[in-house]
């Protein structure tokens, strides 16, 4: 399987995040991309190639132009307020607070388009943004043109970004961007497997009134767990999205018996939409060692998991999400995609 690589994620290195009360070296780190490439690279997974630059008008498919345009010139009007290191949120926006009009100062905006502490914007992060994008562009266009199977290795990550607020280490959401890419270029429908700890808040958001996406996640329960106001069961689609969201929360602690029969439900349900390519939203941050997780599943399950995705027999895109077990996360990512090619033998 080709992977698709830049290393303009280096441009963005966090410089911590508040996290119960004390501030915090990032979990969201350059190392992850890196160690992820080198375990590519190591046991010899296929081509390593560049992506192509995309025109912002994809990315403006999906997400507010004004949150487009705070990304790219917060750190610049940060610094000439006379401010140093990366532009941080200070507040946010709240249901009964006004939303009909976005505010003109930097503060005013960075709390209408952001949900929390650990997404700071540094000086080069919106180049490292936006190569995430054409990461995630690349591979849905190799799939376009008739791949079985591609790994955009994308940093800083998606899933959480929703149309108009970033937050949970996710700025723009690559996966969104590239499933609306896909359906431009001529698939009917989609199925979006998120297998990420974390609940795909931004991705359900994003697709949530929409017959044309199936979103389909495996997640903590947000009763105990980040993002705390959305991923549960009920959530199930409005309108004409009625009935293509499906979440399958599950409690701390959980490991592969209960991870496993959850993904089998996610995949009969993808079986019944009969998508024409399947967007996998790739963390391993449901891995037992992660520092900010509580999952239990081991580096074999991941190998496992590929394998029965690879059942769906369709086109699959997959697209780097969260793992902050750093040792290991090259081992873990990269089993899936492993676990998947042998399922496909
Ligand atoms: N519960 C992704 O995996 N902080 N984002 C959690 C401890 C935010 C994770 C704090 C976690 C965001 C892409
Ligand atoms: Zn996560």
């Amino acid at each position: 399987m080709k992977t698709i690589y830049s290393q303009d994620h280096l441009l963005h290195h966090s410089p911590g995040e508040l996290l119960f009360g004390e501030f915090v070296p990032a979990f969201e780190k350059p190392e992850r991309a890196e160690l992820v490439l080198s375990r590519i690279r190591q046991i010899g997974l296929g081509d390593v190639s560049p992506p192509d630059q995309f025109p912002l008008g994809a990315i403006t498919r999906i997400h507010d132009d004004g949150m487009v345009s705070l990304l790219q010139t917060a750190s610049v009007e940060w610094e000439r307020m006379g401010r140093s290191g990366a532009a941080y949120p200070y507040t946010w926006r709240s249901g009964s607070m006004r939303a009909n009009r976005v505010p003109t100062s930097l503060d005013g905006r960075l709390a209408y388009y952001s949900f929390d502490c650990g997404t700071p914007i540094t000086k080069t992060s919106w180049q490292a943004i936006k190569s995430s994008v054409d990461v995630a562009l690349t591979g849905a266009a190799l799939i376009t043109s008739g791949a079985s199977a591609a790994f955009s290795l994308c940093r800083p990550p998606g899933h959480h970004a929703g149309a108009d607020y970033f937050g949970g280490y996710c700025f723009l959401n690559n996966a969104a961007i590239a499933t609306q890419k896909l359906l431009d270029d001529g698939a009917k429908r989609i199925a979006i497997l998120d297998i990420d700890y974390h609940h795909g808040n931004g991705t359900q958001q994003i697709f949530y009134q929409r017959d044309d996406v199936l979103f389909v996640s495996l997640h903590g329960h947000p009763d105990e767990e980040y993002p705390y106001l959305l991923g549960f069961e009920d959530e199930l689609g409005a309108g004409p999205g009625e009935g293509f969201n499906l979440n399958l929360p599950m409690r701390w602690g959980t490991s592969w018996p209960e991870w496993s029969a959850a993904l089998e439900v996610g995949l009969r349900r993808i079986v019944a939409y009969n998508p024409d390519a399947v967007v996998v939203s790739l963390g391993v941050d449901a891995y037992k060692e992660d520092p900010i997780s509580h999952f239990q599943l081991g580096s074999d399950d991941f190998t496992r998991a590929g394998q029965r995705i690879a059942s769906l027999d369709k086109p699959t895109l997959f697209i780097m999400e969260g793992g902050y077990a750093v040792a290991e996360i090259g081992i873990n990512a990269v089993n899936v995609l492993t676990g998947f090619e042998e399922g496909r033998m």
